[in-house]
C-alpha cells in the first residue's frame, strides 16, 4: 500500500539538499547553452503575496524546465530595496529604515525558499547596499560625463505644513497625506537623465521585440508618443476689426481665401496701446494641418508668453489663469477638465488668408510643455475643439468628409475624427487627409511660414528625490567650480546611519555633517547634493549586475554579454510603461557610451495576471448620533465592514464572520488587496499543504495572462493531484509487456508538455498531466506502465519538484531529478494513431467510428455493423455485400 507523500519533511529535506548541493547556481564558464529567466525583483515590504507566488512559479517551471533541457540557466533573485515605505516605517515606528528592510528582506528570502524557487542565490543583491548603489553611482557619473545627465528648474509637491517636498503618492486629493494642507508647485533645481535622446531608437526598438505582447509595445508607443505635423506662426494683431465682433462669430469664420499669399489691404496697423505689442507671432503645432481651412480659434497655454503678455495689462485674465491652475495641469487632469477659455482681445492671421482673422483664447486644455504651448482649433475634427466651439458660440466648419455630407456647417456634439476627403478648403478639396497634410506642409516651407516638425510626448527623466532612503546622488556643489561629480575613488557615498526621522522633511538635508565637504576639483568648502535617485533607476539595470557582479566594477562586459538579454522576463503589466522603458534606456545608454553592446534588455517579455478572491462584508448595525439623527432623520445606521479572509467560516446555515457569528454577504472576486481585506497569506497554506500544491494550484487553473481566482477548493484539488502522483510513484511493482496506447498517450505528453512550457501556457501543460495521470492510473500492469510513471516523475518535476524528487530517489535515480534530462520523444509515436472511418450504407453516409489506426478488415467490419444507426437502418437484415477500405470506409448494401 502507497504512504501518504509528507510534503513538510520532503520540502525541507530537497530544499536543504539543493542549498548545499548549489544545485541552481549559475556558470558563467558553462559549455552548455545559456538561459537567462527573470521575474521582476520584489519590494521588501514584509511578506510575499500570492502573486509573488504566482509570477515567480511561472518563471522557475520555465527555468527548471531549460535546465532539464540541458541549458546553463540564469534564475537570480534580489531586492528592489529603497523607496518610500520604509521611510514611512522609520516615521511611524521609529526604526532605521534599513533595519526595517533588511529584516524584511530575511523573511521574505525564507519565504521564497520555502516553495522551492530554483533560484541562484549567490547573486542575490539589495540595491539598498552600498555594494550595489555605489556601482549606480559610477554609472551616473559615466552619464553624466556623456552629457546624458543635466540639471534643470522643475516643479515638486510641496507640503507648506510639514515643509517638505511630497512624492506623487504621498499627495492625496491635493493633499499632503500627514499635514491635510493643500499642496503647493515649488521650483527646484533637480536633476534630469536625457531618454528623449533616445526617443526615437526606444521606438523603433519595438519593431524587434516579436516576444513582447502588443499591448505593452502599444503602451510603450503611446508614452513616447510621436506625432509628425507642421509647425507654423500666426501673426498677432489687436483687435483689427471695429466691427461688433458677433458678426464675426456667428459665421462660419471664413474669410476669402487668396490663393497668393499677398498683402492683404485689410491688414491692420496694430495699435500700440494694446496688448500683443511685440508679440507678432504666435508658433502652433499641429498634427493635423490638413484642416487648417477649418480653423476657428487660436488657443495658448495658462503660461504662455502670449498669456503672460496679456496678464500684464488686463487684470481679468490674471484672474483666470488662477482659476486655471486650480484645476490641475497634468495631461490626465486636463482631458476630464471642462474646457475653459478667456479671449484676449487679440486676433491672429490665418497663413493662408491674410483677411481672415481668428480669436486668440487663453484655453486651460492647452499644455505648456507640448509641442509649442499654443494650437489652432478646428471644432468639427477634434473634441476638445468642438466642446470649446460650443461653449463660446465659434464657428464649426466642416473640411474632411467621410461621405457624402460637404455642408460646411457641423452639427452636433461628436467632432469627427475620422479619415474621409476634404471639403470646403479651397485648393486642398477633393484629397485625403495624408495628401492634404503634405500640400499644407509643402506649401508652409515653399512661403517660409512653417514647418514639418516631430514632436514627442516623452519627457526627459527627472531622477531628483527629495529622500533619504535611495542612492545618494554622486555629485557636489562648489560655488566656484558649480556641479563636480564625486571622484570615482571616493565612491560608493554612503547613506549617514545616524539620522532621525521624528520631524518631516529629508534627513540627508538636515544631517549636521554629512553634506559640508570639500570641493574635489578645487578644494573649497563645498556641498554635497542631498538629493537621491528615483528607485527606477536601482531598478534600471539589477539584471545586468545579475549577470555579472564583479567588487571593483558594476559589471563585465564579457561576462554580462554572455547572459543578455533576458531571454524571458516575468512581471506585472503595472510595470509596462515605466519601468521598461527606464530599463531599454539605460541599456541603450550604455550601449551609447561604450559599456554594453545590448541593445534590447529583454527579449522576451510576458505579463501574469493577477490573483484574486471572493470578497466579504458585514452590515452592522448602530444607533444613530444625536447629530446623525437630525441630519438623515433615521435612528439607526448600517454601517459596511470588509471580513478580512481568514476570519470567515462557511457553514450549511451560511457564511459566517468567525470571531463574531454575525452573517457576511459574500462579494464580487477582486484583485487581492488589504483595503478589501481579501488577500490569502501564502505562508500558512504552503504550511498547511505543501509547496508543491501550490506551486501546481497558482499555475493551473487559468491561463497565465488571466486572473486567477484562488479558492480552498483549488488548492484542496492540487493537493490531491500531487497525493494521486505519490500513490502512483511509490506503488509502482514493475509490470512485463506493452502497451501500445500508453506508449503513445506518454510521448504525445512528452512533446505537448514542452511545447506548452516553452510557450508558458502552464495551464495547458497541466491539463496534459492530468489527463496521462489518469491514463496511468486506468492501465493495466505493463512494461510500458512502469516506464510511464517514470516519465511522469520528469514531466511534473519543474512544477512539483519535491515530490518528483522523492520519487526519483526512492526509483533510485541517478543523481537529482533537478539535474536529469527532460525525457526525450519517439516521433514514431506521435503519429496519429486514430482514424475516423465512415460508414455507409447503400453509398449513404450514415455514421463515423474513430478507430485506432491499422485495424484489420474484420474488425472493422464487425464494428461498422455493431453500430447504432446500422442497426437501425439494416432492421434485422443482413447486407448482401460489405467492401471495407482499412483506414477510411465502409460500405454496406443492403
Ligand atoms: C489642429 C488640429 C485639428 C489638431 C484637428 C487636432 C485635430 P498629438 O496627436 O497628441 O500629438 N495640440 C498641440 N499642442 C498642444 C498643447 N500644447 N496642448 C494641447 N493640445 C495641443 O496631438 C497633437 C494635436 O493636439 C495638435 O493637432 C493640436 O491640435 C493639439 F482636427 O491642431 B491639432
Ligand atoms: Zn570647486
Amino acid at each position: 500500500m502507497a504512504s501518504r507523500f509528507n510534503a513538510l519533511k520532503a520540502d525541507a529535506h530537497w530544499q536543504g539538499v539543493w542549498d548545499s548541493a548549489r544545485t541552481f547556481a549559475a556558470r558563467d564558464d558553462s559549455p552548455r547553452p545559456k538561459s537567462y529567466v527573470l521575474e521582476m525583483f520584489p519590494y521588501p515590504s514584509g511578506k510575499i503575496h500570492m502573486g509573488h507566488v504566482r509570477n515567480y512559479t511561472m518563471g522557475d517551471v520555465l527555468a527548471r524546465f531549460r535546465r532539464m533541457q540541458g541549458m546553463e540557466v540564469l534564475h537570480p533573485m534580489g531586492w528592489d530595496a529603497f523607496g518610500m515605505p520604509a521611510e514611512n516605517a522609520a516615521m511611524e515606528k521609529g526604526v532605521h529604515p534599513g533595519t526595517w528592510t533588511r529584516a524584511n528582506i530575511a523573511s521574505m528570502k525564507a519565504q521564497l525558499k520555502r516553495l522551492g524557487f530554483a533560484l541562484d542565490w549567490t547573486r542575490e543583491l539589495a540595491t539598498c547596499e552600498p555594494d550595489y548603489y555605489g556601482h549606480e553611482q559610477a554609472l551616473f557619473l559615466d552619464l553624466y560625463e556623456a552629457g546624458l545627465v543635466y540639471r534643470k528648474e522643475s516643479a515638486v509637491n510641496w507640503d507648506p505644513v510639514d515643509m517638505t517636498v511630497l512624492a506623487n503618492e504621498q499627495v492625496i486629493d491635493g493633499r499632503g497625506w500627514r499635514s491635510g494642507a493643500l499642496v503647493e508647485k515649488r521650483k527646484l533645481s533637480q536633476w534630469f537623465l536625457k531618454i528623449t535622446d533616445f526617443a526615437d531608437e526606444l521606438l523603433e526598438g519595438l519593431d524587434g521585440l516579436e516576444h513582447w505582447p502588443d499591448k505593452v509595445k502599444l503602451m510603450q508607443e503611446n508614452w513616447i508618443g510621436k506625432s509628425q505635423g507642421l509647425q507654423f506662426r500666426f501673426k498677432l494683431s489687436p483687435h483689427p476689426i471695429p466691427a461688433p465682433l458677433p458678426a464675426r462669430r456667428e459665421g462660419l469664420g471664413v474669410g476669402a481665401f487668396v490663393e497668393s499669399a499677398a498683402p492683404a489691404s485689410s491688414q491692420p496697423t496694430p495699435d500700440p496701446s494694446l496688448p500683443g505689442r511685440g508679440l507678432e507671432d504666435v508658433e502652433v503645432f499641429s498634427t493635423r494641418p490638413d484642416t487648417i481651412f477649418g480653423a476657428s480659434f487660436v488657443a495658448v497655454a495658462a503660461d504662455h508668453p502670449v498669456a503672460r503678455e496679456v496678464v500684464a495689462t488686463n487684470p481679468d485674465a490674471a484672474d483666470f489663469i488662477e482659476r486655471c491652475k486650480q484645476g490641475g495641469t497634468t495631461a490626465a487632469e486636463i482631458e476630464t477638465q471642462e474646457k475653459l477659455g478667456f479671449d484676449t482681445g487679440l486676433t491672429a492671421q490665418h497663413p493662408l488668408d491674410p483677411a481672415w482673422q481668428l480669436p486668440v483664447y487663453i484655453a486651460n486644455f492647452v499644455l505648456m510643455d507640448y509641442g509649442t504651448g499654443a494650437v489652432f482649433g478646428v471644432p468639427a475634427h477634434d473634441q476638445r475643439d468642438l466642446d470649446f466651439a460650443r461653449k463660446y458660440g465659434l464657428p464649426v466648419k466642416r473640411v474632411v468628409s467621410d461621405h457624402d455630407e460637404t455642408a460646411p456647417v457641423f452639427v452636433g456634439d461628436t467632432a469627427y475624427t475620422g479619415p474621409g476627403t476634404l471639403v470646403n478648403s479651397h485648393f486642398l478639396d477633393g484629397m485625403d487627409i495624408e495628401d492634404a497634410k503634405r500640400a499644407v506642409i509643402s506649401r508652409a516651407e515653399g512661403e517660409g511660414w512653417g514647418t514639418g516638425t516631430t514632436v514627442w510626448r516623452l519627457r526627459d527623466w527627472g531622477v531628483s528625490r527629495q529622500r533619504y532612503w535611495g542612492t545618494p546622488i554622486p555629485i557636489i556643489h562648489c560655488d566656484a567650480c558649480g556641479p563636480v561629480g564625486v571622484p570615482k575613488d571616493q565612491l560608493p557615498v554612503v547613506l549617514p546611519e545616524d539620522v532621525a526621522f521624528d520631524i518631516p522633511g529629508n534627513p540627508l538635508d538636515r544631517h549636521p555633517t554629512w553634506k559640508h565637504v570639500d570641493c574635489p576639483k578645487c578644494g573649497a568648502a563645498a556641498r554635497r547634493e542631498t538629493d537621491t535617485l528615483d528607485t527606477f533607476v536601482d531598478s534600471s539595470w539589477y539584471f545586468i549586475r545579475f549577470a555579472s557582479q564583479p567588487k571593483d566594477k558594476p559589471f563585465d562586459r564579457v561576462a554580462a554579454e554572455q547572459w543578455l538579454p533576458v531571454g524571458q522576463y516575468i512581471g506585472g503589466v503595472e510595470h509596462a510603461i515605466l519601468h521598461l522603458l527606464y530599463a531599454r534606456f539605460w541599456t541603450r545608454a550604455l550601449k551609447h557610451i561604450g559599456q554594453l553592446d545590448i541593445a534590447e534588455p529583454f527579449a522576451g517579455l510576458f505579463t501574469q495576471g493577477m490573483v484574486t478572491h471572493e470578497t466579504y462584508q458585514t452590515q452592522v448595525e448602530r444607533e444613530a448620533s444625536a447629530e446623525e439623527q437630525a441630519k438623515l432623520g433615521v435612528e439607526t445606521i448600517t454601517d459596511l465592514a470588509w471580513v478580512p479572509t481568514d476570519d470567515i467560516d462557511r457553514t450549511e446555515a451560511g457564511v459566517f464572520q468567525r470571531s463574531t457569528g454575525i452573517p457576511v454577504k459574500t462579494g464580487r472576486v477582486e484583485k487581492m488587496s488589504k483595503s478589501k481585506k481579501n488577500t490569502v497569506d501564502p505562508e500558512p497554506i504552503v504550511d498547511q499543504y505543501g509547496a508543491d500544491a501550490v506551486r501546481f494550484f497558482v499555475i493551473s487553473d487559468s491561463p497565465p495572462e488571466k486572473d486567477l481566482e484562488w479558492s480552498e477548493a483549488g488548492i484542496e484539488g492540487a493537493w490531491r493531484f500531487v497525493q494521486r502522483l505519490w500513490r502512483l510513484f511509490d506503488g509502482e511493482k514493475s509490470g512485463e509487456g506493452a502497451d501500445a496506447a500508453l506508449d503513445r498517450k506518454v510521448h504525445r505528453t512528452i512533446a505537448g508538455v514542452a511545447t506548452d512550457i516553452e510557450a508558458l501556457a502552464f495551464n495547458k501543460a497541466v491539463a496534459k498531466l492530468y489527463e496521462l495521470t489518469g491514463a496511468i492510473e486506468k492501465a493495466a500492469p505493463s512494461a510500458s506502465r512502469t516506464a510511464a510513471i517514470a516519465t511522469l516523475m520528469r514531466l511534473v518535476a519543474p512544477m512539483t519538484p519535491h515530490v518528483a524528487e522523492e520519487a526519483w530517489a526512492a526509483a533510485g535515480g541517478e543523481g537529482l531529478i533537478a539535474d536529469a534530462p527532460w525525457p526525450a520523444v519517439d516521433p514514431a509515436l506521435l503519429v496519429d494513431d486514430e482514424v475516423t472511418i465512415a460508414i455507409q450504407v447503400n453509398g449513404k453516409l450514415r455514421d463515423t467510428l474513430v478507430m485506432p489506426k491499422g485495424l484489420p478488415k474484420d474488425q472493422i467490419e464487425a464494428a461498422a455493423l455493431a453500430s447504432d444507426k446500422v442497426v437501425r437502418i439494416l432492421e434485422g437484415k443482413t447486407p448482401r455485400k460489405v467492401i471495407v477500405v482499412p483506414d477510411r470506409l465502409v460500405n454496406l448494401v443492403a
